[in-house]
C-alpha cells in the first residue's frame, strides 16, 4: 500500500516536472517577443558620432562608445569633413540587433555591417546591443587606419 502510493507520488513528481519544462519551454520565445515590442516602444538613447571634422582631421569623434545590453539606440553619424569615410566595425554588427539605418528620405531595414558616409551626409542607426565585448572600428579608406581613424565600441 505504502510503496504503491510512493510509486504514484513518484509518476505524480514526473509528470510535474515534464509539464514544468513544458512551461519553460513554451513560455520562452513569448517572453521574448513581448520584450521586444516593449523595446521597439522604448525612446532610444540618442548618441552622435562624427567621422572627421570640418577640419578634415581623420579621426573619430567621440572614438569610444559605451553601450549596454538590452537598450535601444540611435547612433547620429555625421561627417562634417571633405571627404568621404567609413564607419566599419563588423563584430560590432554581429553582436547587435539592427532595427533600422534612416538616411535622407531612406529606411533600410535589417543587418548593416558597414556604413559609408560622403562628405556632409549623415544617417542614423537604430540598434539593440546582444552580446557584451569591447568591438574595432576603423575607416577602411587607404591611410585612415593608420592615421588614427580608429576607436572601440564597449557593450555591457
Ligand atoms: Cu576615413
Amino acid at each position: 500500500m505504502t510503496k504503491k502510493f510512493l510509486e504514484v507520488l513518484q509518476r505524480i513528481g514526473v509528470v510535474i516536472v515534464i509539464l514544468l519544462s513544458f512551461t519553460i519551454f513554451i513560455a520562452t520565445p513569448v517572453k521574448a517577443a513581448s520584450l521586444s515590442g516593449d523595446l521597439l516602444k522604448q525612446p532610444p538613447t540618442e548618441i552622435t558620432v562624427s567621422l572627421g571634422n570640418s577640419a578634415n582631421e581623420l579621426k573619430y569623434e567621440p572614438n569610444h562608445l559605451e553601450l549596454v545590453a538590452g537598450k535601444r539606440y540611435k547612433l547620429k553619424l555625421t561627417n562634417p569633413s571633405n571627404q568621404k569615410h567609413y564607419f566599419t566595425a563588423k563584430d560590432f554588427a554581429d553582436g547587435i540587433w539592427t532595427q533600422k539605418v534612416e538616411a535622407g528620405k531612406v529606411e533600410v531595414k535589417g543587418a548593416i555591417h558597414e556604413i559609408e558616409l560622403k562628405p556632409g551626409a549623415e544617417a542614423d542607426w537604430v540598434f539593440v546591443p546582444l552580446k557584451p565585448g569591447k568591438y574595432g572600428l576603423h575607416c577602411p579608406i587607404p591611410g585612415h587606419t593608420e592615421a588614427g581613424m580608429t576607436g572601440d565600441i564597449v557593450i555591457q
